[in-house]
């Protein structure tokens, strides 16, 4: 279905502060489409849809998810706020048209989330958060800034801002939301130590002299580690000292031991500690290999 018909039509069915939301949320998923590399259409759809079950009272929200088969939490029956993630999934697909699945589950989750959630569900999961039209959430300055520069900490916030917002009222609290504050908080846990290993593994490298760091996330793109360490040696020399430097040092932090490839006295070696993965080159093999290359996707990030 075109934009302008699936506009006309929410315009029609939701209340107008509604719609307000709906725009704010469709341009904010779009702008950090742009921020994480996703497709800018996708994600400005499934902003627009995401509240397009809205309209529904508690009473159709339910004969609609009962004729379709779909069970209801004893949570869902009690909170008529969580039907329309459902109600909207349902409507995005038989009455806008939509059948990318990425989109409809991202409508889905985009009340409760899920653990582990997907790019595009993170995405409007936190435009629905932050919209421009929002105000009533604490902390909002912040969230708006730091959505663009770590998702995962951005939900991690949202997530504990939500559950003691529904704590303090006294609102039952849907276990798939508890859930996925559990998991973020974790994840952003593990995260911030691979974050701190990096530093220490940029500093050793440094103090022996390797060039060209290049830190890469490459944690959506790939379950071979979260993020490579990537550094340039001049000679074999250069090469043996970065190797102990970093194994002594990370060693010394953290207690791990890396899983090592290659011969130190070729043009490649790989410290592997499962969420990092450090990959030494002579020169002239980096240009080689040429792994920037290769891992593109990946995000670079700064040190
Ligand atoms: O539809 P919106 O208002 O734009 O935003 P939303 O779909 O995130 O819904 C927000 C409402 O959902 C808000 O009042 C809090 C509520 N909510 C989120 N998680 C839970 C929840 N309500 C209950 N009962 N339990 C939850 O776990
Ligand atoms: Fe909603
Ligand atoms: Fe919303």
């Amino acid at each position: 279905m075109e934009h302008e018909e699936i506009l006309k039509i929410l315009k029609e069915t939701l209340s107008e502060k509604r719609y307000a939301h709906t725009l704010g949320v469709a341009d904010t998923s779009e702008k950090l489409a742009i921020a994480y590399d996703f497709d800018q259409k996708k994600a400005y759809l499934a902003g627009l849809l995401h509240d397009c079950g809205k309209y529904l009272s508690r009473e159709d929200s339910i004969n609609l998810l009962k004729d379709r088969g779909i069970e209801l939490s004893s949570y869902e029956m009690g909170n008529p706020q969580l039907l329309h993630a459902k109600t909207g999934e349902i409507l995005a697909r038989e009455k806008f048209k939509v059948n990318d699945g990425e989109i409809l589950s991202a409508i889905r989750y985009h009340t409760t989330g899920h653990p582990k959630m997907t790019l595009l569900e993170e995405i409007v999961f936190i435009a629905d958060y932050i919209e421009p039209g929002r105000d009533k959430a604490p902390n909002l300055d912040k969230l708006r800034k730091l959505a663009y520069r770590d998702k995962d900490l951005c939900m991690h916030y949202i997530l504990k801002d939500t559950l003691e917002y529904l704590k303090n009222r006294n609102i039952a609290i849907d276990p798939a939301t508890q859930m996925t504050y559990d998991y973020y908080n974790v994840h952003h846990g593990e995260k911030m130590e691979s974050k701190e290993k990096i530093k220490i593994i940029y500093e050793a490298l440094s103090a022996k002299k390797s060039f060209d760091i290049k830190v890469i996330d490459i944690e959506e793109i790939s379950s071979i580690a979260d993020y490579f360490v990537i550094a340039s040696v001049s000679n074999e020399n250069q090469m043996l000292a970065a190797i102990d430097e970093v194994d002594e040092k990370v060693g010394k932090a953290t207690g791990e031991s890396p899983k090592s490839e290659g011969q130190k006295n070729s043009g490649w070696y790989l410290l592997d500690y499962g969420d990092v993965v450090v990959h030494l080159f002579r020169e002239e093999d980096r240009e080689f290999y040429d792994l920037e290359h290769i891992w593109s996707d990946g995000k670079e990030v700064e040190i």
